[in-house]
């Protein structure tokens, strides 16, 4: 009841008479007696009716989001612990010794490596009392919980399972150094979490900061989603998040709160380690994070539980009659509290007690020592405990523990709270022997200072306690799921029929797509899996019929009757609706599409995702995501529709898309392919799904559609392999007695414009061509690289030559067009051998129709053609007057501006 006083004693603007004073004292008390006397279910329900009241617009009042900075979890309410105190103290000092002593070690050995102690120093009770108590994992009977780790407090879950013996000291040796330890067959421990390096280990990836936090509310929607759906219970399990309190500015990170309220996810917590300081300084300084973040939560729909002060503090509130504490706790900014945390209990008794008469009487009966050991909340075992276990049996809505901690916890003169300690990775033999003494630990001068790792005998009472609460919890933890259901595909010819003999009929690869996804869902096994993910433009791409065909999901059904309900397209959202229609958030979309496409090892339900885009909001705008998914081996396929530069007409600069097949070349397990033809979209399809729900690789797939329409031909005979490898021989052109030849290289929708340029370069100029549908210059590359590294280490060997270079060899000159940047045809020029030019799109896009657009950057039929001419007239195969003839016949303006410097 301490802040009742406090408003009493601190007074508000008002009060400024006896009266008034005596008046607010009076409502006070009548509240306190409220409390006391009817209980506080009974004081909610009166304060409601009030507040309703106060909200009268002629009064004018807000509440305020704010709360006082103390727990918000009473003493009254805390729950008995239900672990060993003591046990569970010696096994997070041993963690935090062992999670010190790589990071020390790993950078004695080699001070390039890196790591960090503060972070996890601060994380370390927290992470411990979800290990001990909370944290579910998967066994045989069910699922467990998902729990996304600071990404540098990696060392302390490291640490953790060296204890339990998952690890071994080879391997915690190795942390930071993955590839020493292949070569001596250790575990190479990960910089963070990263399943792409620990496949059987981590599970997300939070090494970016904000990925984590905003990943976290779309796994756990996504596992309402799997509930709705009928295809899993996921009823008694949660999401757990523990996230740094500099991490919240992240925009990612507070971007989809609201997401997680209004669908009552409340099997999300959240843990904000709120130890005020980032990597420069403090998170803060003028004001308080907490309080901001509590504002923020609670705006959003958030429960919050504000985890401030230890055990040790309650005696002191207890006796804080008029309410001093919180008067200067609200007093006291981040960058101050920051600095008690650095400094010693004399200094704290001088200058936090010291500050008036009430607080230094508080402190009276304390020492030294003891002002020093009183514990923020986040280092209380006990009041961890309480707000988990308050946080756990919330319901309605998800929860944020805001735990106070001090950053460097325990590192004393060394670290603790110190501007610097986030880098801080080498102590000395007196900060280590102090460090030692702190926690208690068992080990000699020695065996400090040569950092050894500690793990007490199997028998200890320690590590049976250890064991004992994770066996009763399920396992061990963090584990990923390997392997996963395989899903049978369709045959293809039941789907893409209609694409692969298209026949000359008109339209648009976006069309074929949707068709075929439309196709898939109505098939009786793949079909409940298809995941369709948009981010407000299912209509920009001719989806409107999946709403009615399959719903969109939505937690409640639909409570309103839908403006266009008579119509066949009608907007129809339901409980088990299949897609996930997130509005207008591409950080949302992605992160949904990551949780479809690694259900198959978080949940073991596989899935098929597509999440369709404008393609310039994917890799460009969201890339990092999309390297996380990369990391998080997901599966599924990214569609990125009205592709390229060109076909995009009047979008101009901001909506054109150059360059998301340059970004796609550089994720390693990503298989990008840009077709022109319905027919090799099916393949790619087809192909794809195979691969990945039927074959279990971790690839995932990034195709890019396009918008415009044309005629769609039949797939030539036996060109499906080829297609998948990255190019094949559509056509050839052929002319009698010929001037010379080359060789046309065209993707998406340009290739009509190569197509075009082939026919152009025989009646016009005599010239033959063999016309060639690059469907991935990343593939080709891909194996290129590959083939040659081969050859460059086995030169006794018969060279082997890649796709590639069998279908470009000889001195036949090779033109390449593209709708995107000339970076991406250009990713093969080292593994051919004939002259290669290249046309693309580099420069702003801009508006204008797609026949100017393609004269503005150059590539279309004509520019084409020059080029080719060009090409052959540097191999001295004809005239340079011939180019001549053809620049002044196609009317190219030579002395334009070039579209990347225009
Ligand atoms: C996107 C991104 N930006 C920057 C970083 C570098 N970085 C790693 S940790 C850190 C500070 C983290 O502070 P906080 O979230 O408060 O965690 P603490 O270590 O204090 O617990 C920074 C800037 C990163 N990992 N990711
Ligand atoms: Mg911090």
């Amino acid at each position: 009841m301490a802040h009742y006083n406090t408003l009493i004693a601190g007074g508000s603007a008002a009060s400024q008479t006896d009266n008034d004073h005596q008046e607010l004292a009076e409502w006070c008390e009548a509240l306190q007696s409220l409390v006391a006397n009817a209980g506080p279910e009974r004081a909610r329900q009166i304060l409601d009716s009030i507040t309703s009241l106060a909200r009268d617009p002629a009064i004018g009042w807000q509440p305020s989001y704010g709360t006082p900075y103390v727990n918000t979890v009473s003493v009254e309410q805390q729950p008995s612990f239900p672990g060993d105190l003591t046990i569970e103290e010696r096994l997070v000092s041993l963690m935090r010794w062992n999670a010190l002593a790589m990071v020390v070690r790993a950078n004695k050995a080699y001070g390039e490596l890196g790591g960090h102690i503060a972070s996890y120093a601060s994380a370390a009770d927290l992470f411990e009392v979800g290990f001990n108590h909370f944290f579910k994992a998967s066994d045989d009977n069910s699922d467990g919980d998902l729990v996304f780790y600071q990404p540098h407090s990696a060392p302390g879950v490291y640490a953790r399972a060296f204890l339990e013996g998952r690890l071994n000291e080879q391997d915690l040796e190795h942390y930071r150094q993955e590839v020493t330890a292949q070569r001596v067959g250790a575990q190479g421990l990960s910089s963070y979490p990263h399943p792409w390096l620990m496949p059987d280990f981590w599970q997300f990836p939070t090494g970016s900061m904000g990925i984590g936090p905003m990943s976290s509310i779309y796994h756990a929607r996504f596992m309402r989603y799997l509930e709705h759906r009928g295809l899993q219970d996921t009823s008694n399990r949660k999401v757990w998040g523990v996230f740094g309190d500099g991490e919240m500015d992240e925009p990612e990170s507070m971007s989809a709160l609201t997401l997680a309220s209004r669908e009552g996810l409340d099997n999300l917590i959240w843990v904000v380690n709120c130890n005020l300081q980032r990597l420069d300084g403090p998170v803060r300084g003028n004001s308080r994070i907490v309080d901001e973040l509590e504002t923020q939560f609670n705006g959003a729909g958030w429960n919050v539980i504000k985890l401030l002060w230890g055990s040790d503090w309650d005696g002191l509130f207890a006796q804080d009659h008029d309410g001093a504490l919180t008067r200067v706790f609200a007093d006291t900014v981040d960058g101050q509290f920051q600095t008690f945390a650095a400094k010693d209990g004399k200094y704290n008794r001088e200058n936090f007690f010291g500050q008036n008469e009430s607080l230094k009487k508080l402190a009276e009966g304390l020492t030294d020592d003891q002002i020093d050991k009183l514990k923020r909340g986040g280092h209380d075992l006990v009041k961890i405990y309480a707000a988990y276990h308050a946080a756990k049996n919330h319901t309605g809505r998800p929860t944020v523990i805001l735990a106070q901690t001090k950053k460097g916890y325990g590192m004393g003169e060394a670290g603790q709270g110190k501007m610097t300690t986030h880098q801080q990775k080498k102590l000395d033999r007196e900060a280590l022997l102090n460090f030692r003494d702190h926690f208690q630990l068992p080990l000699t001068d020695e065996e400090t200072e040569t950092l050894s790792f500690y793990k007490p005998r199997d028998d200890s009472e320690e590590m049976r306690y250890l064991h004992e609460r994770r066996q009763a919890l399920g396992g061990y933890m963090p584990s990923r799921r390997t392997t996963a259901e395989t899903l049978p595909i369709p045959e293809l010819s039941k789907y893409g029929k209609f694409a692969l003999e298209a026949d000359g009929k008109e339209m648009s690869t976006t069309m074929a797509f949707v068709r075929m996804m439309s196709s898939m869902l109505k098939d009786k096994t793949l079909g409940p899996r298809v995941v369709p993910i948009v981010a407000d433009e299912a209509r920009t791409f001719g989806m409107a019929n999946l709403f009615k065909q399959v719903g969109i999901y939505s937690n409640v059904g639909q409570r309103y009757e839908p403006e266009d309900i008579g119509s066949i397209l009608s907007y129809r959202e339901v409980q088990d609706g299949q897609i996930l229609e997130e509005g207008i958030t591409e950080a949302g979309a992605i992160s949904s599409w990551i949780s479809a496409a690694t259900s198959y090892s978080v949940h073991g339900v596989t899935m098929l995702p597509f999440y369709i885009y404008y393609s310039m909001f994917g890799f460009q705008r969201i890339g990092d995501f999309i390297w996380a998914a990369g990391d998080q081996r997901a599966r599924g396929f990214l569609i990125g529709a009205t592709a390229g530069k060109t076909t995009l007409g009047g979008e101009g600069l901001q909506h054109q898309d150059g360059s998301s097949h340059l970004v796609a070349s550089t994720v390693p397990n990503c298989r990008a392919y840009d077709p022109a033809f319905a027919g090799e979209l099916a393949v790619i399809l087809d192909h794809g799904s195979r691969r990945m729900l039927e074959r279990q690789e971790d690839v995932f797939y990034y195709i890019t559609v396009m918008n415009e329409n044309y005629a769609q031909p039949s797939l030539p005979q036996g060109v499906e392999e080829d297609i998948i490898k990255g190019m094949y021989r559509y056509a050839t052109q052929n002319v009698d007695s010929a001037n010379g030849k080359v060789n046309l290289l065209g993707s998406g929708t340009i290739m009509l414009e190569v197509i075009a340029a082939g026919e152009l370069l025989a009646t016009d100029w005599g010239i033959e061509s063999d016309i060639w549908s690059v469907t991935s210059y990343t593939e080709l590359a891909r194996e290129a690289r590959e083939v040659e590294r081969w050859n460059h280490h086995h030169p006794l060997e018969t060279p082997r030559s890649s796709h590639v270079a069998q279908c470009l060899h000889g001195n036949t000159p090779v033109i390449a067009a593209s709708d995107y940047v000339r970076g991406v045809p250009q990713l093969i020029a080292s593994y051919i051998e004939p002259r290669y030019s290249v046309l693309g799109t580099d420069g702003y896009g801009r508006s204008d129709t797609r026949t100017a657009l393609r004269n503005f950057f150059g590539v279309d039929r004509h520019h084409i053609v020059v080029t080719a001419l060009a090409t052959l007239v540097k191999q001295g195969q004809i005239d340079a007057s011939i180019c001549a003839q053809a620049i002044e016949k196609y009317q190219i303006d030579t002395e334009a501006t070039s579209a990347w410097e225009a």
